[in-house]
């Protein structure tokens, strides 16, 4: 058997290990015990120093953007916009026009699906999504092709939940528009080949939508070396506020779409015979946004930029291996989703126990995971299963932290006997 020491290098946990204590969230006991937080993959806890950002935002600063020519505008306004650089850079954007903010992973996604699908399908196109998609990668589109009568298709999956490449390949035509693709999967913890994929779909001419929801936490992102079209993600999975996240588009391809949503901001001129709109990112920012969530996440960005990647990545993939040798080492155990590369996502059923009551059990002993479809069903479809129980790792959690899960496990099962 494998020790904990043996299976994490104790030089990248010192490191990593010492930013548990950024996140005030996770010092609290629930349930009479100290929380165990293995949900990040829903929604990740926030550092201090991203809180604090928020508060000063609020208590100091807090105005309209774009909008007044007094100070507090022009305050908010340098942060909002200083926040979009940051974000441009992390990702490694050419232009900062090309970062529009959103509501979310979900609202991007929407938005590219409603101004560019609803531009460029007709009734001989094809919209190409996969059997991982989360809900928010496939509702958008099959809403796209209901409204302009393109087909959808979908890429099948291996019973290790990787894509199965041969039929990507098959499935891709000169009638495929776009392609949407998660780069890591949430009910799986798959990584996808995407820079292959991206290629790949290109040689065809497709677009391609990157689902960036679970990546972002985890991989270090460059949207011109991937040279993916657009690239969605959300604030709360990189340990930022909720309710703000980033599509990221070319700025040749956003140009040539139609606004998303009509209001303030977006507009030039506005009369009754006329509208003209604004020039790009404001074209896709209608009404006031969130501006503290985008002060909040440039602080994210700030926070993220302090980490090695390299190093947080090993440390994952350290806890991911340590937590699936444990579990397996239980009767019963089955894992969904054993991807050759995953990232730190473990999706599991014991035995004959439903995972809600796992869930529910676990949380008597202040461990939090989550349970049921996680907004895959076509993966669970694919499973042939109702629900699996996903405790997913993040760059706080700990050998401890999984000890605690593994035997919160055997106290269930017993409970179960
Ligand atoms: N997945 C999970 O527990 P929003 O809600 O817009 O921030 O993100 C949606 C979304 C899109 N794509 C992927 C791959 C995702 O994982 C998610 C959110 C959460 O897995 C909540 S369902």
């Amino acid at each position: 058997m494998t020790s904990a020491a043996e299976l994490l290098n104790l030089s990248n946990l010192k490191d990593i290990s010492s930013l548990r204590n950024d996140f005030p969230a996770l010092h609290q006991n629930v349930n009479g015990k100290p929380l165990v937080y293995l949900d990040s993959a829903a929604s990740a806890q926030r550092p201090q120093s991203v809180i604090d950002a928020m508060v000063t935002q609020d208590e100091q600063n807090h105005s309209n953007v774009h909008r007044g020519v007094h100070q507090l505008s022009q305050r908010s306004t340098e942060a909002y916009e200083g926040s979009r650089e940051k974000v441009r850079a992390f990702i490694n954007a050419q232009y900062h026009e090309e970062i529009v903010f959103t509501r979310g992973t979900t609202e991007s996604i929407n938005l590219v699906a409603s101004s560019l699908g609803e531009k460029i399908l007709t009734p001989d196109d094809e919209v190409l999504v996969t059997w991982m998609e989360h809900h928010s990668n496939i509702v958008p589109w099959q809403l796209a092709c209901e409204k302009t009568g393109a087909k959808l298709r979908a890429v099948p999956i291996n019973s290790n939940g990787e894509l199965d490449l041969n039929e990507y390949t098959r499935l891709l035509t000169d009638k495929t528009k776009i392609v949407a693709v998660g780069h890591v999967s949430n009910a799986l913890g798959t990584i996808n080949p995407i820079e292959h994929i991206i290629s790949t779909a290109h040689k065809v001419g497709a677009l391609v939508v990157v689902d960036g929801a679970q990546s972002v936490p985890h991989i270090k992102i460059d949207v011109q070396a991937m040279d993916c079209d657009f690239y969605a993600f959300s604030g709360h999975k990189m340990y930022g506020p909720s309710g703000i996240g980033v599509l990221y588009g070319k700025k040749a391809l956003l140009n040539d779409m139609p606004p998303y949503q009509g209001g303030g901001e977006m507009i030039l001129t506005v009369s009754f015979e006329k509208t003209t709109y604004n020039e790009l990112p404001c074209k896709f920012e209608a009404g006031t946004p969130n501006i503290t969530g985008a002060v909040g996440l440039g602080a994210t960005v700030d926070y993220l930029n302090s980490i090695d990647f390299d190093a947080l990545s090993r440390y994952e993939a350290d806890l991911l291996n340590y937590a699936t040798e444990k579990f397996l080492e239980l009767p019963g155990s089955r894992i969904i989703g054993t991807a050759n590369k995953k990232a730190s996502v473990l999706s599991f059923m014991l035995g004959d126990i439903h995972a809600h009551d796992l869930g529910t059990i676990l949380d008597q002993d202040g461990i939090a995971i989550r349970t049921g479809h996680h907004c895959a069903m076509p993966v669970m479809d694919h499973f042939g299963i109702p629900a699996t129980g996903r405790a997913s790792f993040a760059l706080y959690n700990n050998i401890e932290d999984i000890d605690r899960f593994i035997l919160g496990l055997k106290e269930s099962m017993e409970l179960f006997k």
